[in-house]
């Protein structure tokens, strides 16, 4: 039988387990990513460890989120993140460098190697053929510490390319196209692999837009083959000798196959509030527009932003609109000044924002009250653009360019011609804002800095038999990370103090809950379908668990939310009969006996003390996962020196 192109890169790193679909595996991970926003947490956790110097090939600590220094805590945060580089041997990407996923693939990324990132977006490295995984900072401490990275070994899906895209039709819209085909829930347990001739028509920037967005069907990763269009790609950036070509075997076994015909795709939309509630832009058209932004990890390359200053060139964006460009890094922004687009874009009218991810995260920009915002961004959660009352919308470059000029939604395939536009042979090559490691002699001297808004690592407590408590939340399917621990400028400088950050968990769903949860001292959450999705943050595992959550009880969860929270210690838990979902009232109290024994046997029973009714529980843990839970998470599971 032969290999996908994902399980040629696990068989050289496999460590424990074999490659069949559904069992646990541990992983070499070679690189490391963190941003600041779970950055902070990371370096926090990975000092715990002891460990004098990072054990990877390359680690970097990246500041792209909490950019907005409003107030001393994410200046800290800079501060704290740059000495822990410093002093534990890793590149530190300072503070307008760029978004980590676009200065990764640039600067970093290797085609055969894998890549863990505290960042669910972390496939982008997928479109030069990395194996990348996004995950909880805990998890990238420890891979940072030399320790192995444990998934289930994944379904193989394959997406099979056919035709070449037409103008103003983009790899934006076929991301939005598969999120229609598969929905925000399709690709959980499954690496999605591209491939057919189609994909000889897709550039690196395109293919990585691609990847990044695989994060939203839940996929565990998502991957291109390694060809020469990924030599030509690396070479432009100086750095051909990482190029190892990378195809699946002929007879590699899918556990699907998906066909798409590139040219019989058209504009796409997302409309509000989920990436995959997708139409036809031409559904929505006319539809008036407040606000459209242009950047975000998914849609910031050179290539995309070529694009962009080609339409608006000797235009004015509506009176209507206030239109918001986001270069998704330093390279791409000088070489767009140097290109002479960066003129055509502010003639325009629109307002340039530093390389960051800025509104995508609520770091600024938010839309007016029930405002229209068009965005190039990959997520369009309730209340995530820091409006909780305004309508965002998902869209290709192409399409958020044409609507800011018309102030409402259009097809940009009424246009007419678009210019082609040629990626360099060269791109501009300049890494003055990176910070490399230094040598174990000068690093052991540097003194960690430390500001105010840096709090202690909050304990868990470790797992009892017996846990009475109340249901303290009831929510329903698709609830994301962003419902669970929102972000934004007000709440994100808060990411490394846990006690202010708990003020705002759940605060689009119901303000009353944190309040509620620390009175309760003890408590249970129970959620629907795909509970935990979008972000990679620990801090919606963290938060509840310093709030008093024991046991979240869901009929189902996403893959790196299920990690964070065992990571923590609180226990997930999935109802052996969804139904009994409906057994279960905000309010009931609850109780989870023989705990331990029901760890070794997969199913646990629920009492509804209030309701007498008993409820089967399935939780069916490998033995590394026991015991992380008995030892009440993670961290204290390693510290107690369990091998990892
Ligand atoms: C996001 O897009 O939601 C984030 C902010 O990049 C998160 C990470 C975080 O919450 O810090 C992610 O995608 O993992
Ligand atoms: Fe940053 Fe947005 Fe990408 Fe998250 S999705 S890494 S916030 S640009």
């Amino acid at each position: 039988m032969g290999f996908t192109i994902a399980e040629k890169i696990i068989e050289k790193h496999l460590v424990k387990g074999s490659l069949k679909r559904g069992s646990e595996i541990a992983l070499k991970i070679d690189q490391t990513l963190t941003q600041d926003a779970t950055g902070t947490m990371a370096y926090l956790e990975f000092e715990t460890m002891d460990i004098p110097r990072v054990k990877t090939e390359l680690s970097v600590a990246y500041i792209d989120h909490n950019t907005l220094q409003s107030g001393f805590m994410n200046a800290d945060d800079h501060k704290f993140i740059g000495s822990m580089a410093k002093k534990y041997g890793l590149y530190f990407s300072r503070p307008g460098n760029g978004i980590c996923h676009q200065v990764h693939l640039e600067r970093f990324g290797k085609p055969g190697k894998t890549l863990i990132g505290s960042d669910s977006h972390t496939p982008t490295g997928g479109g030069i053929g990395m194996l990348a995984f996004g995950a909880g900072g805990l998890d990238v401490a420890v891979a940072m510490g030399g320790g192995e990275y444990y998934i289930t070994m994944p379904k193989m899906y394959k997406v099979n390319l056919t035709g070449k895209l037409r103008p103003f039709v983009s790899a934006k819209d076929v991301s939005l196209e598969i999120l229609r085909i598969l929905s925000v829930k399709g690709g959980v347990g499954a690496i999605i692999e591209w491939g057919g001739d189609g994909v000889k028509t897709l550039s690196v920037p395109e293919r990585a837009t691609i990847t990044n967005m695989g994060t939203e069907l839940g996929a565990t990763t998502s991957i291109f083959p390694s060809d020469e269009i990924t030599k030509a790609f690396l070479k432009a950036q100086g750095r051909e000798e990482d190029y190892v070509e990378l195809c699946s075997d002929e007879d590699a076994v899918y556990d699907r196959v998906i066909d798409i015909d590139l040219s019989t795709l058209e504009p796409m939309i997302a409309c509000p509030h989920s990436p995959d509630n997708v139409v036809k832009v031409s559904e929505v058209a006319g539809t008036k527009v407040d606000q459209v932004c242009i950047g975000s990890c998914t849609n910031s390359s050179l290539f995309d932003m070529l694009k962009v200053s080609k339409i608006l060139k000797g235009k004015v964006v509506s009176e209507d609109v206030s239109l918001s460009i986001s270069p998704g890094s330093k390279q791409v922004l000088s070489m767009l000044s140097e290109l002479g687009a960066l003129t055509d874009i502010l003639e325009s009218g629109a307002r340039v924002l530093e390389c960051a991810c800025g509104p995508c995260i609520g770091m600024g920009f938010s839309p007016n009250s029930g405002g229209v915002s068009l965005r190039t961004f990959n997520r369009n959660f309730l209340g995530r653009s820091g409006t909780k009352d305004g309508e965002v919308y998902l869209v290709s470059p192409e399409v958020a360019a044409a609507s800011a000029l018309a102030g409402e939604i259009i097809n940009p395939m009424t246009l007419g011609e678009m210019e082609k536009i040629e990626l360099p042979s060269e791109f501009k090559i300049n890494d003055a804002s990176i910070v490399k490691p230094l040598a174990q002699e000068e690093a052991e001297k540097v003194e960690i800095i430390r500001g105010p808004n840096i709090k202690e690592f909050p304990k868990s407590k470790v797992l009892t038999d017996e846990i009475e408590a109340e249901l303290i939340l009831k929510t329903g399917d698709n609830i994301t990370t962003d419902h669970i621990m929102p972000a934004g400028a007000k709440i994100l400088p808060y990411r490394s103090n846990i006690p202010k950050l708990a003020e705002f968990c759940f605060e689009v769903v119901d303000e009353s809950f944190p309040k509620r949860a620390l009175e309760a001292k003890s408590s249970i959450i129970v959620g629907g379908d795909n509970y935990g999705q979008g972000s990679s943050r620990e801090h919606a595992a963290l938060v509840p668990m310093y709030l008093g959550v024991r046991a979240v009880i869901t009929k189902s969860f996403a893959r790196i939310h299920i990690a964070n929270l065992i990571n923590s210690g609180i226990i997930p838990l999935t109802l052996e009969n969804p139904k009994d979902y409906e057994k279960l009232t905000q309010g009931d109290k609850l109780k989870l006996s023989n705990i331990m024994e029901s760890l070794e046997s997969g199913k646990m029973y629920l009492e509804n003390l209030t309701t007498n009714e008993k409820i089967t529980l399935i939780c069916d843990y490998t033995t590394r996962q026991k015991e992380i839970l008995k030892a009440g998470g993670l961290l204290s599971y390693v510290s107690k020196g369990s091998k990892n």
